[in-house]
């Protein structure tokens, strides 16, 4: 059976349900000016992932990874969260969800790196009543893009580094990155370095290869989870793209909001096409 775009019979079972989560991807940021992975004008076009996003292409050429990842850092400090990731922000809160979905509980999982829903997340928390408390309400799996990890494995220190630029030698190379021209010969002694030990530091994501953040706890809430909402992913990407089947397996229900058709829709009880910074306000309202 296609799946339903009746948004009241959407809001009729979210207001049934107990244990609720949503799958965020690119799309989600989109209006924010966050370009995303694989649609039009999407970044792994323009530019090679696995010469980029994985941990053997930074081994290789860390001087290309951090160039690219300079670039994308730049366009996060210019972002400001959309009204999407307000609407999921505003779902985190007790006492917004009990008037649409009394007594649930609810999680947003995103893949996205930019940071845009914990932005979000504190400025509904700063307009809260000051005994607001949330359980668990975001889970960055692929880490952030702002977060600089250590590469020694001795040391594997992990900070936020919102300093523009990251260090004196990527400045400006944001610009040539936009023009497709990387410079592969930075020394590595001027690449960002580790400020507990000095080492090589890496952008603090997850690439490819690599296992992506608190896994026991996401696997824990998509086993329990009665309904998922998949917001602006093309469900391609593992783990990620396993969860909203996983739901259904064992009984739950699916909501997917994309711009486009995407894997995975024909499994999916719910269905709204279009940007989700128009849908998501209007199912979560
Ligand atoms: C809108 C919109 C609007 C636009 N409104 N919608 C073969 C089979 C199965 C798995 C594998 C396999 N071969 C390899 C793997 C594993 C691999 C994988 O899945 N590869 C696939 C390509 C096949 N996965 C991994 O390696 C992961 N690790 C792993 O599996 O470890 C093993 C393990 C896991 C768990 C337990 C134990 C072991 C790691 C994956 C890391 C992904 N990293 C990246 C880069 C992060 C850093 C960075 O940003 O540079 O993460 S890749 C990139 O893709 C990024 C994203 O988070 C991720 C997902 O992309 P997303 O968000 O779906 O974006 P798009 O662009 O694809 O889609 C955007 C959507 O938005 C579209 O549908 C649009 O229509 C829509 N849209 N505007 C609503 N306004
Ligand atoms: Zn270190």
């Amino acid at each position: 059976m296609s799946p339903s775009d009746s948004l009241p019979a959407f809001q009729a079972v979210l207001r049934s349900s107990k244990h609720i989560i949503a799958i965020a991807g690119a799309g989600l940021s989109a209006a924010s000016g966050i370009p995303t992975f694989r649609g039009a004008g999407g970044m792994w076009r323009k530019y090679d992932a696995m010469s980029l996003a994985t941990p053997q292409a930074f081994n290789k050429n860390p001087s290309l990874v951090w160039q690219f990842y300079h670039y994308r850092r730049e366009k996060v400090f210019a972002a400001t969260p959309n009204a999407a990731h307000y609407a999921l922000a505003s779902f985190t809160l007790p006492a917004i969800r009990e008037a649409i979905a009394p007594g649930s509980t609810f999680t947003l999982i995103t893949q996205n790196v930019d940071g845009l829903s914990d932005k979000a997340l504190q400025a509904v928390m700063a307009s809260a009543p000051a005994d607001t408390e949330l359980d668990q309400p975001l889970i960055e799996m692929h880490g952030r893009l702002l977060d600089v990890s250590c590469t020694s494995s001795e040391c594997g220190h992990v900070e936020l580094n919102a300093v523009s630029p990251i260090c004196p030698a990527l400045e400006g190379t944001d610009l040539q990155v936009e023009a497709g021209v990387l410079d592969p010969d930075i020394p590595v002694s001027n690449l960002p370095r580790c400020s507990q030990c000095g080492f090589l530091a890496r952008p603090g994501v997850v690439w490819f290869g690599e296992i992506p953040l608190h896994q026991p706890t996401i696997n824990r809430l998509v086993d329990d989870a009665d309904l998922c909402l998949v917001v602006g992913t093309s469900s391609t990407v593992y783990p990620a793209a396993s969860y909203a089947s996983e739901v259904v397996e064992h009984g739950g229900k699916v909501a997917v909001f994309n711009l486009d058709r995407s894997s995975g829709d024909n499994e999916a009880d719910f269905l709204f096409l279009g940007p989700s910074e128009e849908t998501l306000p209007r199912a979560l309202g």
